[in-house]
């Protein structure tokens, strides 16, 4: 009798010896800290909650091109062009190695596409916020794929295999994507009175949303524990949201700008970083669809979607016409 797995991928009917098999190699193989491949029996609510993540991640790379797309015609000078089109392309190939490690789980790429351009699908909620001048390329970079290396060198050491390969590539390009964010705050610092107020204006405006991208806090966050237990996730939200509050916390003396939290401060006792509580009605809004530029995300996403139409149907035109030349020699 095939056996259902319950929402903690326990086996909840009377599982088949194979079955039986598999859940006691799956969880032996996370115990000693090895890796779940594709190829593996997985507990279904492993499998799914995975292919949400992963997939989720994937969306958030690819929306997340968009701030910043926005910006390259208005670049203020050719090096700065072409850096930032280096890094919008970059985005679009950490899209692609994640749709590859999710469609390991079984759900093709298509289905994961139609999630995300109907709108069932989540992403990144940073990416609703506006990209309003230059400097925001700058604390895009700098707390965006700052907060974004915090969260994902954890996820190089994730239990499934195709994931934390995949995250080793990218966090090795993040890290270049926030150096070059923070170079541009740092230029803009040490510029005009005009330059310095824009730069500060746009870490006033980045902080809280790159401090919500770590998620709810550990109380309300749903997911966590279930995924600490399955070594998808290595920390908790809070925990990774303070190590990024200590790092910033040091970079922005370098800036000799400031961060737009007066309550922010180490606890020597507690040995933590406290920061000013977040809006998390806001982020509520914001994942829920209604942040400021969710529909001009998707509806943007949609309007690429079509566009690109001609090139899938040339590339399949393509594959066809060279599996059948291949079966005719
Ligand atoms: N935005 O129970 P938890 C980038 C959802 S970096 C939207 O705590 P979990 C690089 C969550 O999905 C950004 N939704 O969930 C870049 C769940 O909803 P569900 C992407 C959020 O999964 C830089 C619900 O709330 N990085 O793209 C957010 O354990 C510059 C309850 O939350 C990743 O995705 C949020 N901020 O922890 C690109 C990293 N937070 O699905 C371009 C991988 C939570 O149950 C330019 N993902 N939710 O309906 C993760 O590490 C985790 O999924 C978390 C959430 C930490 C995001």
């Amino acid at each position: 009798m095939a056996a259902q797995n319950d929402a903690g991928g326990h086996l909840s009917a009377v599982p088949s010896p194979e079955e039986q098999a598999g859940l006691e190699r799956f969880n032996a193989l996370i115990a000693e800290d090895s890796r779940i491949e594709p190829r593996d029996w997985m507990p279904e609510a492993y499998r799914k909650t995975l292919t949400r993540q992963i997939s989720q991640h994937a969306h958030s790379e690819i929306i997340g091109m968009q701030p910043e797309a926005n910006w390259i015609t208005r670049a203020p000078s050719l090096k700065r062009k072409a850096i930032l089109i280096a890094k919008v392309q970059d985005e679009a190939g950490h899209g692609l190695y994640l749709y590859s490690a999710a469609e390991t789980l079984g759900t093709p790429r298509e289905v994961l596409n139609e999630q995300l351009l109907s709108g069932k699908a989540k992403y990144s909620s940073i990416f609703n916020y506006p990209a309003l001048s230059w400097a925001d390329m700058g604390a895009i970079g700098w707390l965006v794929d700052g907060a974004a290396i915090a969260n994902q060198v954890p996820l190089c050491r994730a239990s499934y295999g195709p994931y934390g390969r995949a995250m080793v590539r990218i966090c090795k390009e993040e890290s270049f994507h926030q150096r070059q964010g923070f170079e541009i705050l740092l230029e803009l610092a040490h510029g005009t009175e005009a330059q310095k107020r824009m730069a500060q204006d746009a870490i006033n405006r980045f902080y809280e949303p790159a401090l919500m991208m770590f998620g709810p806090p550990d109380g309300d966050s749903p997911n966590s524990q279930q995924s600490m237990e399955w070594k998808i996730k290595r920390f908790s939200n809070d925990e990774l949201r303070q190590r990024f509050v200590g790092m910033i916390a040091e970079q922005v003396k370098v800036l000799g700008l400031t961060l737009p939290d007066p309550e922010l401060r180490f606890d020597e006792e507690a040995g933590r970083w406290v920061h000013k509580d977040l809006d998390w009605d806001e982020f509520k809004a914001v994942i829920a669809g209604n942040g400021p530029c969710n529909a001009q995300r998707l509806e943007r996403r949609r309007e690429a979607h079509e566009n690109g139409a001609w090139v899938r149907e040339a590339a399949a035109a393509y594959a066809a016409k060279k599996a059948q030349k291949a079966q005719v020699a």
